[in-house]
C-alpha cells in the first residue's frame, strides 16, 4: 500500500483495494474493514520467573502505573499465581495476559501448560531480570511446538545501569552489549534469537521499540494494525511508528464517510457522514497519546507541568477534539474552542461535491491534514516533555 501519495487520493484506487466496482457497495465494505480493524483481538502472553517484572511490564504496555486502578499487582513477593487477563485501557481487542511466575521451587511444567493453554495466545513474552534459566527456555520450546512466537525479554535494565554508571571508564553501550551477549548464551540451543532489554519503567529507552518493531513484523496486517495502536507514545520514534501504520488507513475512513454516495440521483452532491470523520478523529487522539490521562502520565513520568504539556496542542481540530472530550461541570459556561462539528462543517460546507470522487479526494486531504496537524502536535508534547530524540 502506497503510504503518502497521490495514488492514495484516487477514488477508483481506493474501490480496488476493497476489491469492489460498486462504489456503494465499497462505503460499506471500507465501513465494515474500519470495525473489524478495531475489533481484532490481539492476546499477548507475558510469562517467566517469579518476580521477572512480567505485571510492570504489563502494565506499562498498557500505559498505567504501577499503582494505578486496574493494574497488575506487582511486589517482591510472589503476586501472580493464576492466568488473569488485562485489556488495553483504549484498545479493549488488545489483552495482555498475566501468566503465572514459572519459577518457584514447587514450579510444576505440567501442571503450568494444562492451566495455561498455549494455543489462545498470539505470541508470547518471556521475561527475565536475570539470566535465562532452564525453564525459559523449556517454554520456549513448548510455545515452538505449538508454532507460536515468543521473545525473549531481559528486563530491570535500569537497574543495572544504575548499579555501574558511577563506575570510572562507564560506557553505556559496552554494558549493554555484556547484558545481551551473557543472555543470548544462555537460549542459545533455541537459535540464537535475539534478546531484547528493557526498563518497564522507561519504555522509551533501550530495547522497547526494536521488540515493538519485531512484533509488528512477525503478526498479520490487522494485528498488527492493533499493536502499533495500543503502545504507549513513549517516544519520538514510536510516535512516527504511529504516524506510518495511521497513515495507510486514511483512504478507508475517507471512503467510509462517503454517506451519499449510496444515493446516485444526478447532481445531487455527495454529503459526508461526518459522524464517520468525528469517530476517526477522536480514535486519532486517543492513538497518539494525546488524550488526558495519557498526558497526566506522561507528566508524571517526566515531571512536567500537566499545563505545560497541554500548551503544546495548538491546531484547531486536535483542540477541537479535546474540547469534545472534556467534561464541564453544568456551571461552566467557557468554550474557547469552536466545536469538532463546526470546524469540519466550514470544511466541508465551503465546498460542494458533484462526484464520489471528488468527495473521497477532498475528504482524504482533511483527514491527513488532520493527522499531521495532531502528529505535530504531539511532537510538540513530546519536546515540552523533555523527549526531543
Ligand atoms: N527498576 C525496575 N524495577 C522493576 C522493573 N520491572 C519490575 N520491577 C520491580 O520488580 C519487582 C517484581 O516485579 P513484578 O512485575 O511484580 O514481577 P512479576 O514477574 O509479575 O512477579 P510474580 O507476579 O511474582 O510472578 C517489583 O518490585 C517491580 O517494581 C523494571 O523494569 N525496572
Ligand atoms: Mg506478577
Amino acid at each position: 500500500m502506497t503510504e503518502d501519495s497521490s495514488a492514495d487520493l484516487h477514488f477508483s484506487g481506493a474501490l480496488e483495494r476493497l476489491g469492489e466496482c460498486d462504489p456503494n457497495v465499497a462505503v460499506a465494505k471500507a465501513k465494515e474493514k474500519l470495525d473489524s480493524l478495531d475489533s481484532v483481538t490481539l492476546n499477548i502472553a507475558v510469562t517467566g520467573e517469579t518476580g521477572a517484572g512480567k505485571s510492570a511490564f504489563i502494565n506499562a504496555f498498557r500505559g498505567l502505573n504501577d499503582d494505578d486502578d486496574n493494574s497488575a499487582p506487582t511486589g517482591i513477593t510472589e503476586t501472580t499465581k493464576q492466568v488473569t487477563m488485562y485489556t488495553h485501557p483504549s484498545k479493549s481487542n488488545v489483552r495482555l495476559w498475566d501468566l503465572p511466575g514459572t519459577g518457584m521451587p514447587d514450579f510444576k511444567a505440567n501442571k503450568f501448560l494444562k492451566e495455561v493453554k498455549l494455543e489462545t495466545y498470539d505470541l508470547f513474552i518471556i521475561i527475565s531480570s536475570e539470566r535465562f534459566k532452564e525453564n525459559d527456555v523449556f517454554l520456549a520450546k513448548e510455545i515452538e511446538k505449538k508454532q507460536k512466537r515468543f521473545y525473549f525479554v531481559r528486563t530491570k535494565i535500569d537497574n543495572d545501569i544504575r548499579s555501574v554508571a558511577k563506575k570510572r571508564n562507564f560506557d553505556e553501550q559496552k554494558v549493554l552489549c555484556t547484558i545481551r551477549e551473557d543472555c543470548q548464551r544462555n537460549v542459545k540451543e533455541l537459535g540464537n534469537p535475539r534478546v531484547f532489554l528493557i526498563s518497564s519503567y522507561d519504555l522509551g529507552k533501550y530495547d522497547f521499540q526494536d521488540l515493538v518493531d519485531t512484533l509488528e513484523l512477525d503478526l498479520p496486517e490487522n494485528k498488527r494494525f492493533a499493536l502499533v495502536q495500543s503502545v504507549p507514545v513513549s517516544s519520538l520514534a514510536m510516535l512516527e511508528k504511529k504516524k506510518e501504520v495511521m497513515e495507510k488507513f486514511i483512504w478507508l475512513a475517507a471512503l467510509a464517510s462517503g454517506l451519499v454516495a449510496v444515493i446516485p440521483v444526478p447532481l445531487l452532491p455527495v454529503v459526508i457522514d461526518k459522524m464517520v470523520l468525528t469517530t476517526y478523529l477522536v480514535h486519532c487522539h486517543y492513538v497518539l497519546g494525546l488524550n488526558e490521562k495519557s498526558l497526566i502520565k506522561l507528566s508524571e513520568r517526566m515531571n512536567k507541568p500537566l499545563s505545560q504539556l497541554k500548551a503544546a496542542i495548538k491546531s484547531p481540530l486536535a483542540l477541537a477534539v479535546v474540547d469534545k472530550l472534556t467534561i464541564r461541570p453544568r456551571t461552566s459556561v467557557a468554550k474557547p474552542v469552536k466545536s469538532l462539528e463546526d470546524l469540519l462543517d466550514a470544511k466541508f460546507l465551503a465546498t460542494s461535491f458533484i462526484t464520489a470522487s471528488e468527495a473521497f479526494k477532498f475528504t482524504f486531504t482533511v483527514l491527513r491534514g488532520a493527522l499531521n496537524d495532531m502528529i505535530n502536535d504531539m511532537k510538540q508534547v513530546l519536546q515540552a516533555a523533555g523527549l526531543n530524540e
